[in-house]
């Protein structure tokens, strides 16, 4: 039955992909950024210092500030003393930082090294300087585990930390071919498995802690307390939905098919019975209990999935919430759908690229990142809309002290002509981030051209971009900013809240004027102590009263209204 959805599913892929191949393209993020030496890994420190760290391969870890025009990378770490030099799936692969970073400058890395010609993995937790947050020496190190691989191959290598303050690790099922020593399906090895472990204590003798909430937490079979999951193959990437915690996983496949799993506590996920939905050898499912994946592909799409993430950036609206993953040798790059009980996979594009990993910043904007010796970072990126990022702020809704605005809020951002009658040619629904005081607009309508910008909220007066307009055009990405100067506003229509330039609160009846007629609507709604999201309510408090009233008094008393061409 599950092959036949699967199958059927198939079809519709090869649909969509068709539709939408043309829609999005991966650029170069950093155009002027160097290159990277066999780049594996992209995280950021949770720190909200807005870095990237790039892992390589054979042990450098790079850092550098996330801004398009970055020119530097700095080196952050050299680990190339202790990973091993060689190995196509050897060498520095993980790189996650401690949750209270901030506090205690701790990271950890997932490696492998050689030693008298066998192949080990080991997780390590690193230190940063405290004079420098930009470095960290090798000296550091404190090693938390040593696991044999009995094989060169299928060493996983994704760390991470989960909402639950515990450390995920995934590692292969020790190499070879088809599994030849059962690991995937022997709870008595770490090999095959996604485990967890507490780092903040230690105790059984070991550099850490198991959480007493691991499903083989105590037991007496001699299972390896600190497995999460198992039966899994070759778990390169793995991540958490920064929305709810969930766990995706792009499981590498044997010789038939990858997939994708959403792992949870104690569940088997097959292998090396199974690979995907099918048998793997002979065919011994029935009543094992097997975690069947999300989503699969045949060889006919692809033979090595690169795991990715969860969307929950702004700059894509159309792919929040979709998993985006990429084929590694294809250079095929994907979303997936999944409502619990059905997923639609979409071809995005197809890349000459080697997709080794997908990253994400602060801001859950994602990134992609090729195995070269000149590897480089991508970005996605549509042809055909107009990107522009929008930032602007509510009088009522700001915080002088926090520059933050009480909630984020949808506003409808419009592009008009430069010349009369001014029409709008292209409107975009988007949400003002409280914190970042930004949202971003894809226009698809608009032709390539010179525009005014007007920004239009349910409670705010409608404001304009400062006189000549902005010359957009598609493919490219463009920021305009209400809140930086009063000019940028036309007419320099907008008013500061402590260093903040922001568009008047009060025209609830959207006539372009702020006067007794908003007063009245306010104050009726005041009387009636209305509570929620309501038009009224200037200051994004949940409720209208007295101080919404004299917000929207002192602007009519000044005749406040709105400035166009
Ligand atoms: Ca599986
Ligand atoms: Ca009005
Ligand atoms: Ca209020």
């Amino acid at each position: 039955m599950k092959k036949i959805i699967c199958i059927i599913a198939l079809c519709i892929t090869i649909f969509y992909s068709h539709q939408s191949q043309a829609q999005y393209k991966l650029n170069l993020a950093f155009p002027s950024l160097q290159t990277f030496n066999n780049p594996v890994e992209l995280v950021h420190a949770y720190d909200g210092t807005n870095r990237l760290f790039v892992v390589q391969q054979r042990g450098l870890i790079y850092v550098f500030n996330n801004n398009p025009s970055v020119s530097s990378a700095k080196l952050f770490i050299n680990l190339s003393a202790k990973v091993s030099q060689t190995g196509n799936e050897k060498g520095l692969l993980g790189l996650a930082f401690h949750p209270n970073y901030e506090n205690n400058r701790q990271f950890y890395v997932n490696y492998t090294f050689d030693s008298v010609s066998q192949t080990w993995s080991r997780i390590s937790r690193f230190t940063t300087s405290i004079s420098n947050p930009d470095t960290a020496v090798s000296s550091t190190e404190e090693i938390l585990l040593t696991l044999y691989q009995p094989f060169t191959n299928h060493n996983g290598g994704k760390v991470a930390f989960g909402p639950d303050g515990y450390f995920y690790i995934s590692f292969g099922d020790g190499g070879s071919g088809g599994d030849p020593h059962g690991n995937g399906q022997s709870r008595n090895t770490l090999l095959g498995k996604i485990l967890r472990i507490n780092v903040d204590s230690a105790g059984g003798g070991k550099a850490y802690s198991i959480p007493s909430t691991n499903p083989y937490h105590g037991n007496l079979s001699g299972y390896k307390e600190e497995i999460f999951a198992y039966g899994l193959r070759n778990v390169w990437k793995f991540s958490f939905d920064e929305l709810n915690g969930q766990i995706w996983a792009g499981d590498v496949g044997q010789s038939a098919f990858e997939e994708i799993d959403i792992i949870e506590n104690g569940k088997n996920y097959g292998w090396n019975k199974m690979e995907g939905f099918a048998c793997y050898g002979t065919c011994d499912t029935t009543g094992k209990g097997f975690t069947r994946p999300v989503w699969d592909y045949p060889r006919t799409v692809g033979t090595s999935i690169t795991g990715g993430y969860v969307y929950r950036g702004s700059k894509h609206p159309d792919l929040y919430g979709k998993y985006i993953y990429a084929d590694y040798p294809s250079g095929k790059v994907f979303s997936l759908a999944y409502d619990g009980i059905t997923a639609s996979n979409t071809l995005l594009f197809d890349t000459s690229y080697l997709i080794s990993t997908l990253g994400t910043d602060q801001y859950n904007e994602m990134y992609f990142l090729n195995l070269s010796s000149t590897g480089r970072i991508y970005k996605l990126y549509k042809p055909s809309v107009i990107n522009l990022k929008i930032t602007a702020a509510l009088q009522g809704f700001l915080d002088a002290n926090t520059n933050t605005m009480s909630l984020s809020d949808t506003v409808t951002v419009y592009l008009h002509q430069i010349s009369s009658p001014y029409a709008a040619v292209d409107s975009f629904v988007t949400v003002l981030n409280s914190t970042t005081l930004s949202g971003y607009c894809n226009f698809s309508n608009a032709p390539n051209g010179n525009y005014y910008i007007n920004i239009e909220h349910r409670n705010g007066l409608e404001t304009w971009s400062k006189a000549g307009g902005m010359t957009l055009s598609k493919g490219n990405d463009f920021q305009y900013d209400f809140t930086s100067a009063s000019s940028q506003a036309y007419g320099n229509n907008e008013i500061l809240v402590g260093s903040k330039y922001c568009i008047y609160s009060g025209d609830v009846n959207g006539d372009g004027s702020i006067d007794l007629s908003d007063n009245g609507f306010i104050e009726n709604d005041a009387t009636q102590f209305l509570t929620g999201y309501i038009i009224s309510d200037l200051n994004g408090d949940g409720l209208t009263d007295l101080a919404d009233q004299t917000l929207a008094d002192n602007n009519s008393s000044n005749f406040v209204t709105k400035a166009t061409p």
